[in-house]
């Protein structure tokens, strides 16, 4: 697969396969700013591996002119981080739910955000699980009423910006998917973070949790004075939930995963320890 440049728009990146998605579906926004975002960084699609979960949102990589990998449901990021370890010259970019990502995925957040590979996560989070038909999710705020809650949520809902903050991710932001231009160049800035960048997206699901009333009024920039180097001021914006604040809350240069692993590969080469394959050599 390759490119050139003069095909380095956004239609450009699009698969004759039409999004399935209900008319009005929030991810519609967030695909399109993907589109908007790679044109702009000029990525080759030869260069790009998207990876998803299961959920509405993990059909994803049918739609972008890429590799692709539609995993496991709550797999995206030991997916991604073996594609990025495998090839560290790839573009690679994970996308999934909130039911994905902060439920069954959970368990993977922590490490893959320590390990700060050189690649970025969107959680496409409209705060339901919409392929099963609107059960309450990990981000569905307390009374939710759906299917599985029909007296209403009891559980608090999770805080994937502090949680993302607190686990030690280099590049938190959040994005709104009816806001695709301020989310485009997000997206684009994320990408052009060296390390793990994570991106909330509210992207509402029309269908089953129809929230494009109630998100505009919550919506609110990052203050002009905030400095996204500060981890606790950027801890502290994470929990003011009353907003929803629309930008960059933390952002630092850390060694990436793979500059990791290129050094301790310098080192094994420098060695005089025994190579693996060796060592099995004398059992067989
Ligand atoms: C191991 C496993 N458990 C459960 C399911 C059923 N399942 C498919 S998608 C999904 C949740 C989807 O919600 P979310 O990740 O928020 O994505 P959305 O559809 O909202 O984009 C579930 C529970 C599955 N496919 N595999
Ligand atoms: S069910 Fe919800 S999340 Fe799924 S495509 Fe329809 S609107 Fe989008
Ligand atoms: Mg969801």
């Amino acid at each position: 697969m390759s490119t050139t440049v003069a095909e380095f728009t956004p239609q450009g990146y699009k698969t004759d396969e039409h999004p399935i998605w209900c008319p009005g579906c929030g991810d519609f926004g967030v695909l399109d700013s993907l589109y908007k975002s790679l044109a702009g960084l000029k990525v080759d699609p030869k260069d790009l591996v998207v990876v998803s979960g299961i959920g509405c949102s993990g059909r994803t990589p049918g739609f972008i002119r890429s590799y692709g990998f539609h995993s496991v449901h709550g797999r995206v990021l030991p997916v991604a981080l073996g594609v990025k370890l495998a090839n560290p010259a790839l573009h690679v970019i994970g996308v999934g739910g909130d039911g994905d990502g902060f439920a069954i995925g959970g368990g993977h957040i922590p490490h893959a955000a320590r390990r700060n590979p050189d690649m970025i996560y969107i959680v496409m989070d409209n705060s339901t699980y919409g392929l099963t038909k609107g059960q309450y999710s990990p981000t569905s705020p307390t009374g939710f009423q759906a299917g599985s809650t029909p007296y209403g949520n009891i559980e608090q809902p999770l805080n994937p910006l502090a949680m993302l903050i607190a686990y030690g991710a280099t590049f938190v932001g959040q994005g709104y998917s009816g806001k695709p231009k301020e989310l485009s160049d997000l997206i684009t800035k994320a990408m052009e973070h060296k390390g793990f960048g994570f991106l909330n997206v509210i992207s509402p699901c029309i269908t089953f949790y129809n929230t494009y009333k109630v998100i505009p009024p919550r919506l609110a920039e990052i203050p002009k004075d905030h400095d996204p180097a500060n981890r606790v001021k950027a801890f502290e914006l994470a929990l003011q939930t009353d907003h929803l604040r629309l930008g960059i809350f933390y952002q630092v240069r850390q060694p990436t995963f793979e500059e990791g692993v290129a050094e301790v590969i310098k080192k094994a080469q420098a060695s005089s320890r025994p190579r693996l394959d060796e060592i099995f050599a004398n059992f067989s």
